[in-house]
């Protein structure tokens, strides 16, 4: 079968909620994928930063494999070997105090919105089912009724009503807004440290500060979407970090299992995990030991190997190499360590076509909305590689 036959069988069998680029790949190795035809291509998506470790690292995947001849799952009905563990080892590396383990990231946002409501009923005293929480303009969160009810993206919205109440919406990187909207029965503000989806989007410096000062001021429960921008893609452990502060509640996942499996978590540096009782929430899969033992080994490459500063040099370094191409059609290049972005000015517009360019070289990634090309390679990137991608990259955007 070649790409082609591949292609068709999708095309005919899957439901069309994807437009992906027509390359069907089959093997991966660090920053290396490889196409059925046997054509290698660097990955400058990773997954959308679920492969922060490289694809198939050696090291997880021996893990996974010891794991699997052991023992998967078992349900929260019984304890396993694994769990504990991984949440001592979370905790103790992202200085948290306590870990709610579930699967995709959507179901950790689900998690949080309602461990935050309970916490706003039973410790902030807000009258029953009044809980509001507040979110960003243009954020992404996952696809869940609940989720995409409070996206201000038509195509993720429109078409999938009712939706969940409770919710209000203002522009990320304001902080006055923020101040300006809460109100008596606010529990929460939702936000993401740099906004992925939007285009990388990064809030004006103290931003993060202020929204902290703010949550904390009116108790409100701070809570970072980290799941794309955490576990070293922008150069720091958790993007929280660049501005020196700890929100009340984390999300990771992608990266948490180096993309083998999906795990997600709720990390806590309060009492809102707390109000959480037996029987309240839950998942068959969450915490099982497979993604207990997956997760620990993957966390412990990204420390292990220096994933996290090599991120920040190497992010550097690209940045600096994307900001000498030349194009008038280029509004902006923006990047925080190995999250980049090359912004076009909106009626240029093409950016799926440079993308596809650029697959055609060698590389490759993904615009999002039409006009940004973002580039997200592995944190496992050396120079060289940036240079190989540069030398490709160059000439097809400054065109
Ligand atoms: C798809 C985007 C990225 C996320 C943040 C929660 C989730 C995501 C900050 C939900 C997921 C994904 C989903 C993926 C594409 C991708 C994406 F373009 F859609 F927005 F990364 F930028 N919070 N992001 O970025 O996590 O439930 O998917 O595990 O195809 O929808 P999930």
């Amino acid at each position: 079968m070649n790409q082609k036959d591949y292609i068709k069988l999708e095309q005919q069998y899957g439901a069309h909620n994807y437009k992906p680029l027509d390359v069907v790949l089959c093997r991966g190795e660090g920053v290396w994928v490889w196409d059925v035809d046997g054509n290698r291509y660097m990955d400058c998506l990773s997954a959308y930063s679920a492969v922060n470790q490289g694809h198939c690292h050696p090291k997880i995947m021996a893990a996974m494999m010891e794991q699997a001849r052991k023992l998967t799952l078992t349900s929260r009905a019984f304890r396993n070997d694994q769990l504990g563990l991984f949440y001592k080892e979370l905790c103790e590396l992202t200085n948290s105090h306590k870990v709610l383990p579930m699967n995709s990231g959507a179901e950790a946002v689900e998690t949080v919105i309602k461990a935050v409501r309970k916490w706003g009923y039973q410790v902030k005293g807000v009258a029953g089912d009044k809980a509001e929480i507040i979110v960003c303009e243009n954020n992404f969160h996952g696809r869940t009724i609940t989720i995409v009810g409070f996206s201000t993206d038509p195509a993720s919205r429109e078409g999938f009503g009712p939706f969940t109440p409770g919710f209000k919406i203002i522009p990320f990187g304001d902080a006055e807004a923020l101040e300006n909207a809460i109100g008596p029965d606010t529990v929460g503000f939702l936000v993401e440290p740099i906004q992925g989806e939007a285009g990388v989007v990064i809030p004006p410096p103290g931003y993060l500060r202020q929204v902290r000062e703010i949550c904390s001021r009116h108790n409100i429960v701070l809570i970072l979407d980290e799941i794309q921008t955490g576990l070293g893609r922008t150069g720091k452990l958790l993007a929280e970090e660049h501005e020196g502060i700890e929100a009340d509640l984390t999300l990771v996942g992608k990266a948490l299992s180096g993309g083998f499996y999906p795990v997600s978590a709720v990390l806590s540096n309060s009492e809102v995990l707390g109000v959480l009782r037996p029987g309240e929430h839950g998942s068959t899969f969450g915490g099982n030991p497979l993604a207990c033992a997956i997760a620990r080994t993957a966390l412990k490459v990204l420390t292990e190997e220096n994933l996290i500063e090599n991120a920040a040099r190497m992010g550097a370094y690209f940045l600096e190499g994307l900001q000498k191409i030349e194009n008038p059609k280029i509004r902006q290049v923006r990047g925080k360590g190995l999250l980049l972005a090359v912004e076009f000015y909106p009626d240029a517009g093409g950016a799926r076509s440079y993308c596809e360019r650029l697959m055609q070289k060698g590389l490759l990634c993904k615009e999002t909305h039409d006009n940004i090309i973002r580039f997200a390679p592995p944190l496992v990137i050396d120079r060289q590689q940036v240079d190989w991608a540069l030398e490709r990259i160059a000439p097809v955007l400054g065109s």
